[in-house]
């Protein structure tokens, strides 16, 4: 007869038992997905199978220590952790395989992102937060290589802030800054810049944040010998080692076929990082890759025999069976007998996935071959009409672009004849394409209640005897403003906090808010962005302050390939409505002439770009971007700060609309459109013009992304028929961008008497000093003369050639 204490020991080697069991469940079942997806990109069914194979085992400790609140931010290898905390199943994965558009389907992105890249959905159907505190949180990545990282600090700064600033209503997203932040990276990945430059902000910030490093000594072919210093990247990030009087890692190191010990681990890293929000790096090495790097080539390409013969005795799994068998978990029967059932089970959920991609496609197909057969009947086309719906027909499983390429390419068989069948397949391509086009664009910006271009202005309002004030002064009191009605927002850049900025527009605010709100952070833009991106993430409002618009290029890729396409990738489901600060414009120099607009606008459609030209205007932008949940640039004017201003008195209630021109001078003969410090020399030049008899109508753009929604431009075309676009930037910049707006969008040429110009600064950066200025840019003298010179070719009588 067995004793109590006997059951009970018997019972928790049982709990233990299944447990373990389960874990093996998840590791073979993610193995069998990856060694099947490969297949289905072999046999064409997918475009591309980047798997998680080989790197399954660390991934179950991971999950383990995983709890609800953490956020993930990690890369494709990921599979097995995203099936262990529940957020993968087998049909999932395959039908993000097959690029399935509906988000029920493919959870991760509905179709967008190719399979291995990973997330969860912090929205609701309203595009309001979940509770993120009750559920397990992977934020969405992005392919190239490291991007996770600059996201991850913010992450887990998220942590910090809940838990030491006060007044902060953290009911969706923190209890009490419990919650890690885990990062993922391959071990060729470690050598990206923003690599370092997230480890070493993270041990300054002292932040609840657990790298994984997932070492399998390659990177695609490139092994480790060219990759990382010593071949070693936890030896070589010893220096971060913290000591008792000093900040810094914990850093470990672990074999990632060690299942038990990686168990250890990770519950060791969990509790540092958890309890003392110090950052951990774990470094997993002796992995592997069975498969190979993807499914674009084969690693016996570039591995040795030896190694490949490594690979396969130290494969994790068979280590972990192994050491299953030697433990008394499970005989090698038992196993053989689950492994069968697993794989049978990969193969019905891919045969579910597949069968749900096709279905509703098929439908779509069939309606297509209906509505073509009857296209045919009527025409004196129809043995061409009839071929093309027949080849329709026979392709088993089609695609959205076969049913469309050969719908409308019937149409072009009947264009000189009129049927009922023409008229309906017409309605019916047009209503197909609007159906299904969004489901490949939608969700680029905001689409919810909150959306700033919904928010109204609000104009400034001013006293009697209202102050002229330095316009920085205005920015500083709108922060002010912000920063007591917001305590969620906060602002961090280089000189952000001590001084209050380089040029004193929050001056005293780290003394009235604390220095965690209002923070001096390195020199290292890109995890300044990324800062900003997870904090946002997690339901603060971050305003991350970039010096000088100059040195946004620094962080120009994260905004391009994380922030930007971060709502659009997760069909929704996910945002980091953050704010980037920063000045540029008419500085003077190579590097601090702030003009390059053309090429930021053109990566980061996704974010909108504001280019106030007053310190009112812009404090108008900061607010209404509060308002609303759509992540936004805002380039102050660098020579505005002491320019002297009205002092409105509804700082921080006043707000600049989006999308929105203003019209700041009314004319009749010609419209000049600029923004930002151009737009006072327009101004200037249009009075000047105004003397000699020119009336010209001046709009300020003011918000480049979105541009111009209400299409106000072209009515002042229709009424002046001619235009120039004074920009800053180079020939071919945003010159070029608001061109394609005026003409292409609003078709503005139509009204034109005269050719469409656009004056620009020269193709070279600007050369120092005030000549360099002059000589560089665009001057009064400039602008009035090229419009001088277009009323000269109206009317030479009235305006004589100049020179
Ligand atoms: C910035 C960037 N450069 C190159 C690539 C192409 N690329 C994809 S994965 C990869 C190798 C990554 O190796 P590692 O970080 O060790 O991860 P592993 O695939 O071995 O798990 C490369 C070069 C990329 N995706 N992004
Ligand atoms: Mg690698």
């Amino acid at each position: 007869m067995q004793s109590k204490q006997d059951t009970q020991s018997n019972m928790s080697f049982n709990d233990f038992k299944s447990e373990i069991i389960n874990d093996y469940t998840i590791a073979v079942t993610s193995r069998e997905c990856s060694l099947l997806g490969r297949r289905e990109v072999l046999t064409g069914k997918a475009k591309f199978g980047i798997f998680g194979d080989g790197k399954e085992i660390p991934q179950l400790a991971w999950a383990k220590a995983f709890k609800n609140g953490d956020f993930r931010s990690g890369y494709y290898r990921d599979q097995t952790f995203m099936m262990a905390i529940g957020e993968l199943t087998v049909q999932q994965f395959f039908a993000g395989l097959y690029a399935h558009t509906d988000i029920s389907a493919d959870p991760m992105s509905a179709g967008r992102q190719m399979g291995g890249h990973f997330g969860t959905h912090s929205l609701d159907e309203n595009y309001n937060w979940k509770n993120l505190t009750q559920q397990k949180n992977s934020s969405a990545d992005v392919s190239p290589t490291a991007s996770q990282m600059p996201r991850l600090l913010g992450l887990a700064q998220a942590s910090k802030i809940y838990r030491n600033v006060k007044g902060i209503d953290t009911t969706n997203f923190s209890e009490n800054g419990n919650e890690i932040a885990w990062g993922t990276i391959g071990n060729a990945s470690t050598s990206e810049g923003i690599f370092f430059e997230t480890i070493n902000a993270a041990g300054v910030l002292q932040v609840p944040m657990v790298i994984s490093v997932w070492d399998d000594e390659y990177g695609i072919s490139v092994h480790a010998k060219h990759q990382t210093t010593k071949e070693n990247i936890s030896e070589i990030l010893k220096g971060f080692q913290k000591e008792d009087d000093t900040n810094g890692y914990e850093i470990l190191k672990v074999k990632g076929w060690d299942y038990p010990a990686l168990i250890e681990t990770y519950q060791k890293a969990s509790l540092i990082a958890r309890d003392e929000h110090i950052p951990v790096l774990i470094h997993v090495d002796q992995l592997t890759q069975p498969q190979g790097h993807s499914t674009s080539g084969s690693h016996e390409r570039y591995k040795s025999a030896k190694r490949l013969a490594w690979e396969s005795e130290y494969d994790c799994i068979t280590k972990m069976r192994e050491w299953m068998i030697s433990n008394g978990i499970a005989t090698d029967d038992d196993l053989q007998e689950l492994e069968n059932k697993l794989k049978k089970g990969v193969r019905e959920g891919k045969k579910a996935a597949w069968s749900a991609f096709l279905a509703p496609i098929n439908v779509e197909c069939k309606e297509a071959v209906s509505l073509v057969s009857n296209l045919a009947k009527s025409s004196v086309n129809k043995v061409f009409i009839n071929k093309l719906s027949d080849e329709l027909n026979a392709i088993a499983e089609p695609l959205r672009k076969d049913i469309l390429s050969t719908t409308r390419k019937a149409l072009r068989y009947v264009t000189s004849e009129s049927s009922e069948a023409k008229l309906q397949l017409q309605e019916w391509i047009n209503s197909y394409l609007s159906e299904v086009q969004p489901k490949y664009s939608s969700h680029l910006y905001s689409e919810s209640h909150q959306n700033p271009i919904l928010i109204d202005e609000v104009v400034a309002t001013y006293n009697n005897n209202a102050e002229e004030v330095d316009g920085r002064i205005i920015i500083r009191d709108n922060f002010d403003a912000i920063f007591s009605k917001y305590p969620e927002s906060l602002v961090f850049g280089e000189d952000s906090g001590n001084i209050g900025d380089v040029n004193q527009g929050l001056e005293g605010m780290q003394e009235k808010y604390g220095e965690l709100r209002i923070a001096d952070v390195g020199i290292r833009e890109a995890t300044i962005l990324g800062q900003g991106i997870g904090m946002a993430m997690r339901g603060l409002r971050p305003i991350a302050e970039i010096q000088y618009l100059d040195y946004l290029l620094y962080a120009l890729q994260i905004m391009s390939d994380d922030l930007a396409t971060l709502h659009y990738r997760t069909f929704g489901k996910q945002k980091a409505p953050m704010i980037i600060r920063t000045r540029g414009h008419r500085l003077e120099g190579i590097w601090h002439s702030g003009s390059q607009l053309g090429g930021i606008l053109n990566l980061i459609r996704g974010i909108h770009v504001l280019v106030p030209r007053n310190m009112t205007k812009a404090a108008g932008f900061y607010n209404i971007l509060l308002e609303g949940d759509q992540p936004g640039l805002i380039v102050e004017c660098l020579n505005g700060y002491r320019l002297k201003e009205k002092l409105p008195n509804n700082l921080g209630e006043l707000k600049t609309p989006i999308g929105v021109i203003e019209t700041t001078k009314e004319g009749n003969d010609i419209t000049l459109i600029s923004y930002g410090s151009t737009w006072r020399l327009v101004e200037q030049a249009a009075r000047e013009l105004q003397e000699v008899g020119i009336d010209a109508e001046v709009i300020d753009v003011q918000s480049l992304l979105p541009f111009d929604l209400n299409h106000d431009i072209v009515k002042s075309i229709e009424k002046t028929n001619r235009f120039i676009i004074i920009d800053e930037d180079v020939p071919g910049g945003a010159a070029a961008y608001i061109l394609n707006e005026v003409l292409n969008t609003q078709n503005a040429y139509q009204f034109l008497d005269s050719p469409p110009k656009t004056l620009t600064a020269k193709a070279h950066r600007p050369a120092y000093g005030t000549d360099g200025d002059y000589f560089s840019k665009p001057s009064t003298e400039d602008i009035f003369e090229q419009v001088y010179q277009v009323m000269h070719e109206v009317n030479p009588d009235d305006f004589p050639k100049l020179r």
